[in-house]
C-alpha cells in the first residue's frame, strides 16, 4: 500500500513543497493573480486516441481544442525559456503540456526540465499526461524532483472507457475496446497512487462528457481521492472539428459547475482552467504565447 487518503496542502506538507504550491497558478486560485507559467511543446507524439481529440491539433486533455503550437526540441525549449523568464520575472512554473503526451515523449520532455533545472533550482516543474506510462516513468518523475503531476481520466468503468478511447498503444501493440481502456484505466490508477505516495501533488483532469461518462464523475472523483489525489479538474467537452465526437453538444457550464459542486464535497476542485495552449505562457488570464512566435531556434 503505498498511500491512503487524500492530500491536503496542511502543516504536515514539507515547507518546500507548500511554498511551491502557493506559487503554482493552476494549483493555487489566489497565485493564478500573480505568478505566470511557461508551457514546453517538447512532446508531439500521443499513444493513445481520444475520440474527442484531432490529433492535427494539441492534446484536449489539458488545452482548449483547435490550438496548434509550434514544437520544440529541448535545447530550442532552454533556449525560449532564458529569453520569456528575462521578461516575465513572476514565470514561477515550467509546464509540459504537449501538444501530444510528456510520457509518450519522455526523453524530449525529462531533457527539457533537466537542463532548465540545472539554472533555475527554484523553477517549479510540472507535467500533465494521459497516465499509460505512470507506472514506468513514475520513479524518474519522482527522481527529477517534479512535484506536481495531472492526469486525465475520465472513467473507471472499461466499456464507458471503450467509447471514448479509439486505441492505446502500450508495449509495442494496439489494444481497443475494453481491452486498451482497460490498461489505461489500470495503469492510471497505479501511477496515481504510487505518484502521491511519493509526495508529488495530482491533479486528475476529467472531460465531461454529456452522456458518455458524466454520471460516472462522482465515482472517478471519490476514487482518485483514495489514491491520494491532490484536486480534480473538471473540464467541459469542447467538440472539436475533426473529431470522433466533433457532432456531440458542448458541456453545458451550468451542468458543469453543478457537477463541481457535488464533486467538491469529496474533493477540492479546481474552478479557473483556462484550458491553456501547449505553448501557452504567461498568467493564466493573460496568454503572451504570441509575443514570442517570432522567435526562431
Ligand atoms: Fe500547465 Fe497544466 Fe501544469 Fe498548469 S496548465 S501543465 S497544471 S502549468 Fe492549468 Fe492550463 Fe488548466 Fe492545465 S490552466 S490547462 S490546469
Ligand atoms: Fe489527443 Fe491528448 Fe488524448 Fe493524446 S492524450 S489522443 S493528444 S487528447
Amino acid at each position: 500500500m503505498l498511500c491512503s487518503g487524500n492530500q491536503k496542502l496542511n502543516s504536515d506538507q514539507p515547507t518546500n513543497l507548500m511554498e511551491q504550491t502557493h506559487r503554482h497558478p493552476c494549483y493555487s486560485v489566489e497565485a493564478h493573480h500573480k505568478y505566470a507559467r511557461m508551457h514546453l511543446p517538447v512532446a508531439p507524439q500521443c499513444n493513445i486516441g481520444c475520440n474527442y481529440c484531432n490529433r492535427k491539433y494539441d492534446c484536449v486533455n489539458e488545452s482548449r481544442p483547435g490550438v496548434t503550437s509550434q514544437i520544440l526540441t529541448p535545447t530550442s525549449a532552454e533556449q525560449k525559456f532564458i529569453i520569456v523568464k528575462e521578461k516575465i520575472p513572476n514565470l514561477s512554473v515550467v509546464g509540459i503540456a504537449g501538444p501530444g503526451d510528456a510520457l509518450a515523449n519522455w526523453d524530449k520532455t525529462r531533457e527539457a526540465i533537466e537542463r532548465i533545472k540545472q539554472a533555475n533550482p527554484e523553477m517549479i516543474f510540472c507535467l500533465s499526461t494521459n497516465g499509460l506510462m505512470l507506472p514506468h516513468y513514475g520513479p524518474e518523475i519522482v527522481e527529477l524532483g517534479i512535484k506536481h503531476v495531472t492526469v486525465t481520466m475520465n472513467t473507471l468503468t472499461p466499456a464507458t472507457g471503450a467509447k471514448i478511447y479509439s486505441h492505446v498503444y502500450y508495449q509495442g501493440k494496439k489494444y481497443t475496446g475494453i481491452e486498451g481502456a482497460s490498461i489505461l484505466k489500470e495503469n492510471q490508477q497505479t501511477g496515481i497512487q504510487y505518484l502521491a505516495g511519493q509526495g508529488v501533488l495530482v491533479k486528475v483532469n476529467t472531460v465531461m462528457i454529456k452522456g458518455i461518462n458524466d454520471q460516472e464523475i462522482p465515482d472517478v472523483v471519490k476514487r482518485v481521492k483514495q489514491l491520494g489525489a491532490f484536486m480534480t479538474n473538471i473540464m467541459p467537452l469542447i467538440p472539436t472539428a475533426g473529431s470522433a465526437f466533433a457532432n456531440l453538444p458542448a458541456t453545458d457550464i451550468k451542468e458543469l459547475n453543478q457537477m463541481r459542486d457535488i464533486c467538491q464535497i469529496d474533493l477540492k476542485q479546481m474552478r479557473h482552467c483556462k484550458q491553456c495552449r501547449a505553448d501557452a505562457i504567461g498568467m493564466l488570464n493573460e496568454d503572451r504565447s504570441q509575443e514570442f512566435y517570432a522567435l526562431q531556434f
